[in-house]
């Protein structure tokens, strides 16, 4: 999964004005009557939910917009140059970066068939009827369409999810997406059969939620140990994380606890709200220590201020009791949020001028 990339857009050149006097039987000096040539194409970046990537269209770099065509004769006015929609997948961010490689945010893609224009294309020539005056009556002028825009750009995906499953490799991650969606990740008892992110879509009473999983943290994933953590960036954009446990580690307290580390990394993901959800539980080692597991896990849930659960996503045990308290804490989540959003908008009263 491509999930950042630079490019380089440009423009269209416009189409250049033209040179041309009417001259038709009867009608001497008719004139001049070259028309202007047309606008250069947008680039626009367009949301599309059947984009997954950012491979775009393979390996090109640049992606220019049509040309403008030249004006004609009889004030014909040159076709505009075809604008050229790149389309990314939904929660794409498009930046800019500046000659001291800030970057700054231009736009982001959170809704389907939302777009952005990027670059502009250059104005088409003027023709030469613009160009008549008192002393020149027939000007043998005309200027040149202009060139587009041109400008680097950098395309990141941040996955807008409502629930993101995270933990240590071969926890389940993949087999409770499975049970939850539709989704047919792959699962298999070795670590890391998961190497991208997978999306998956579950039915609600009132909506659908979009559950995602990400490859396995270990500990230094920060540091690139493992898969790394440059898959945090799909988690920043989700309602509510699970840390999902495998029940049958020797130190499943160490496990979140590494894990939280990890995830408190990534600035802002240690505010979002929590599950612990402790897996395998139908494996009788499990079952056998999970007294001693609930009590260790005591005194890590208030610091993490989450509920916890304790399923087995291959025989569906709890998983519903899991799905319920999930959804209602995505459902609060997206709640406060509106109400902050609501509490930042601007107002503006301008008063009337006198
Ligand atoms: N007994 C039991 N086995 C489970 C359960 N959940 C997952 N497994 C097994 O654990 C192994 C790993 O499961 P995955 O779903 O691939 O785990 P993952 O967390 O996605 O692993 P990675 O993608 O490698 O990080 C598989 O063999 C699963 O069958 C469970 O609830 N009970
Ligand atoms: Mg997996």
């Amino acid at each position: 999964m491509r999930d950042r990339r630079g490019i380089v857009v440009r423009g269209g050149c416009g189409g250049d004005g033209c040179v041309s006097f009417r001259r038709e039987k009867y009608i001497p000096f008719g004139g001049p009557d070259g028309g202007d040539g047309g606008d250069g194409g947008n680039v626009i970046v367009v949301a599309s939910s059947n984009v997954v990537d950012l491979s775009l269209t393979g390996w090109q770099k640049e992606y220019v917009a049509g040309d403008g065509h030249r004006g004609g004769g009889w004030r014909k006015h040159g076709k505009k140059g075809d604008d050229l929609a790149i389309s990314v997948p939904v929660g794409t961010m498009v930046f800019t970066e500046t000659a001291s490689e800030e970057e700054i945010l231009l736009a982001d893609l959170r809704e389907q068939r939302q777009s952005f224009l990027v670059v502009k294309g250059g104005r088409g020539g003027l023709g030469n009827v613009h160009f008549t005056t008192a002393v020149n009556q027939a000007p043998e002028i005309a200027s040149k369409g202009k060139p587009g825009e041109g400008r680097c750009i950098i395309l990141e995906l941040k996955l807008i999810t409502d629930i993101c499953i995270v933990g240590q490799p071969n926890s389940g991650k993949s087999t409770l997406l499975a049970a939850v969606s539709r989704a047919r990740p792959e699962i298999a008892d070795y670590p890391f059969t998961t190497r991208q992110p997978v999306l998956g879509v579950m039915p609600g009473d009132r909506r659908d939620y979009i559950v995602a999983e990400i490859p396995g943290l270990v500990e230094g994933a920060h540091l690139g140990k493992g898969l790394g953590n440059g898959f945090l960036r799909h988690v920043e954009r989700t309602g509510l994380l699970i840390y999902l446990l495998d029940g049958s580690s020797p130190a499943v307290l160490d496990d979140v606890r590494t894990l939280d580390r990890e995830i408190a990394v990534q600035e802002g993901l240690s505010r979002k709200p929590k599950v612990v959800v402790v897996n395998k539980i139908d494996l009788p080692e499990v079952q056998a220590h999970l007294p001693e597991i609930k009590k260790s896990l005591a005194p890590i849930l208030p610091e993490l201020a989450a509920p916890v659960f304790y399923i087995s996503a291959v025989s569906g045990q709890a998983v519903l009791e899991l799905l319920r308290k999930a959804v209602a804490m995505v459902d609060q989540a997206s709640q406060d949020g509106e109400r902050t959003a609501q509490s930042q908008v601007a107002v503006f009263r301008p008063k009337p001028r006198r």
